[in-house]
């Protein structure tokens, strides 16, 4: 059984999505990032960075956090969505690097300047919206040539990238630039356990 530490926010539903998509066993505790909950004393001894989500995995009591390395242990323990050794396994963590490292970084940026910034700022929205579009292309690139981010099916790559990419309205980032994006936005948004782990983070229970 794990308890995972999520709010409804793509870092969050990373997390939820993989748990349905890999058949485990869970419960939510939700982090109100508005109220600041994620500086509490109790919270930050499992994440010193501040940040959802965290994984407690209530058996061994070994915490987690970094999305990334959270979806890397789930997929190890249910032995899915992760090749256990060589160069697939190695293809599937180069991608998902590259979401933690660029497109969730680039992504957020551009949602906090849209819609959380105190006043607009040209200059970061130019960057921000060059940098993602940027993203897209070369996500766009690589689903012309594989049928799935990571390698033929799915895996914990898909995972880490679908909440980011499937926020291009918000982004105001039209996908008819995109079209390999969209059609992988719309097979893995079809499976029933990404259904579930999206919507998941908005039923969660509080801390
Ligand atoms: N690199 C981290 C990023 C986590 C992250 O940015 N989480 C956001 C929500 S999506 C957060 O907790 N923000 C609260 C804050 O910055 O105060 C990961 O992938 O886990």
């Amino acid at each position: 059984m794990y308890t995972a530490y999520v709010a409804d926010t793509p870092n969050g539903k990373k997390i939820t999505i993989a748990l349905e998509e890999l058949g485990l066993d869970y419960q939510l505790r939700l982090v109100d990032l508005d109220a600041g909950e994620q500086h509490a004393p109790a919270f930050v001894r499992l994440s010193p960075n501040h940040k959802i989500p965290v994984l407690l995995d209530e058996r061994s009591g070994q915490s987690l956090f970094e999305s990334c390395a959270i979806l890397v242990h789930l997929a190890d323990a249910a032995g899915k969505a992760l090749p256990a050794q060589g160069p697939a396994r190695d293809l599937v963590l180069q991608w998902l690097f590259l979401q933690a490292a660029s497109a969730g970084p680039m992504l957020g940026q551009l949602w906090w300047f849209r819609h959380a910034a105190p006043e607009p700022n040209p200059v970061a929205l130019e960057r921000y919206t060059r940098e993602t579009h940027r993203i897209y292309g070369v996500i766009e690139r690589r689903l012309a040539e594989s049928r799935h981010i990571g390698g033929d099916g799915l895996t914990i790559a898909d995972l880490a990238f679908y909440p980011w990419l499937a926020t291009h309205e918000e982004l105001d980032i039209d996908l008819d630039a995109y079209p390999a994006v969209a059609d992988w936005l719309r097979r893995v948004g079809e499976r029933p356990a990404v259904q579930r782990g999206m919507l998941r983070t908005r039923e969660a229970a509080h801390v």
